[in-house]
């Protein structure tokens, strides 16, 4: 076989993963759901287990050949399972949402009423939007934040539980910066017959280190993606009680997906033990420390945060009151190379294109290796930015003030190709 590296092979290819490269090493990543993976979980997703076909289950597959990778799956739900003490794992869903699909096509039957939290208000698409597959074939109730806290309105859910009678509880957001009470989700599903699906995508890595409540135990039902806060490969994950097992499985394959991404099930249990270990737990106090502090300043230089500030790895600001829409905010940013992104708040006046809110997160960063004297740092560029975007000066300022953090926590240099390669 003529074994052609990726440059000779694809030259367009090669030069765009060098420039995505360097753009991770040289940017303030501060999108809340991203993070870096280690070298190991990039690693082992780039294998030859993406050649094999794998429908079915370890030991019970639809093909032959399939030692090896039932043996990486194996792995995989194994320390998934210890990871987060529950009975039963698929680790198969390619993606956050298609987990979230597999429970509902498992547990619901088409028009069934399901109630996730307001998008608005910090929820997901999946969890009953109308303008995803879970508003289409469901039908979705939203409930929000309190008008004066900020806070999940636990009496507005259980008011929409009792006119509403869902089949379905969704608990679980994408821009929340607060603990969210399983505890009382489960009372609130539990005393009105409706099942609980907790999506913990965006804190799942706090969950394995402890530092939130587990849902487990609580819900009946748990979706994750890998890549957030956990730090592995993109994709997807389901825990459950050991019951639903058969049913969830049967719902991931063949109920929406054919051959699982065996190469990335073997990413997916490398991440799991990375997240067994002390360093892992010491990393997300760290993406905690960092959240806060970087909150408190942003207050401090006269920003408002949704909330008054958070308990986990995001806040979200809230820019209503200021001279910038969240769209403006993260444009301003880009160009000094901070990377957020704008996001709705909680009865927003502008549309989602636009937006009043600016979602900042810390794992990406602490991965880096930043703490709390770098968060403030990065807050008062932010504020110079924000409160002056049109001053070309102080961008070019930041931009540099930028690059001098960014070359002091390197990340991803043994993943250049050609160092010296100038890629355009
Ligand atoms: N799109 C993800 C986020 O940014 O929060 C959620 O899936």
């Amino acid at each position: 076989m003529d074994e052609k590296t990726l440059k000779q092979t694809d030259i367009a290819v090669y030069k765009a993963i060098q420039s995505e490269t360097r753009r991770e090493m040289d940017h303030l990543v501060m999108i809340a759901s991203e993070n870096y993976a280690s070298r190991a979980v990039i690693e082992a997703q780039a294998n030859v287990m993406t050649n094999k076909y794998a429908e079915g289950y370890p030991a019970a597959r639809y093909y032959g050949g399939c030692e090896f990778v039932d043996e990486v799956e194996e792995i995989a739900i194994k320390r998934a399972k210890d990871l987060f003490k529950v009975e039963y794992v698929n680790v198969q869903p390619h993606s956050g949402s298609q987990a979230n699909m597999a429970v509902y096509m498992s547990f619901l039957s088409p028009g069934d009423v399901i109630l996730g939290m307001n998008l608005a208000h910090g929820g997901h698409l999946s969890h009953g939007s109308s303008v995803s597959f879970s508003g289409m074939l469901y039908k979705g109730i939203s409930y929000g934040l309190n008008s004066r806290t900020q806070l999940i309105d636990y009496d507005q859910i259980n008011d929409l539980v009792k006119m509403h009678k869902p089949k379905m509880i969704i608990a679980g957001a994408s821009a929340y910066p607060r603990q969210i009470d399983f505890n009382l989700f489960h009372e609130i599903a539990h005393s009105n017959g409706a099942y609980l699906m907790v999506d913990m995508a965006h804190i799942a890595g706090l969950i394995a280190a402890n530092l939130h409540p587990s849902p487990v135990g609580k819900a009946d039902f748990i979706t994750s993606t890998t890549h957030k806060t956990l730090r592995g490969p993109r994709g997807g994950l389901i825990l459950a009680r050991k019951e639903f097992g058969p049913r969830l499985n049967k719902g991931i394959f063949p109920g929406i997906q054919g051959g699982p991404l065996m190469h990335i099930i073997a990413a997916k249990a490398v991440s799991f033990k990375e997240a067994m270990t002390q360093d892992f737990i010491d990393y997300q106090v760290q993406v905690i420390k960092n959240a806060k502090v970087l909150a408190d300043e942003l207050m401090r230089l006269g920003f408002d945060l949704i909330s008054g500030g958070t308990d986990n790895h995001l806040l979200l600001v809230d820019l209503s009151k200021m001279a910038i829409t969240g769209q403006e905010a993260e444009h301003a940013l880009e160009q000094v190379a901070i990377v957020a992104n704008k996001n709705s708040i909680p009865f927003d006046k502008r549309g989602p294109r636009v937006t009043s809110g600016l979602r900042l997160g810390t794992p990406a960063l602490t991965t880096r290796g930043m703490k709390e004297p770098e968060m403030k740092i990065i807050a008062s560029i932010i504020k110079g930015v924000i409160k002056d975007p049109g001053n070309q000066i102080e961008l070019a300022r930041a931009r540099n003030k930028v690059l001098e953090i960014c070359e002091s926590y390197p990340i991803y240099q043994s993943l250049m190709y050609d160092k010296k390669e100038n890629i355009q």
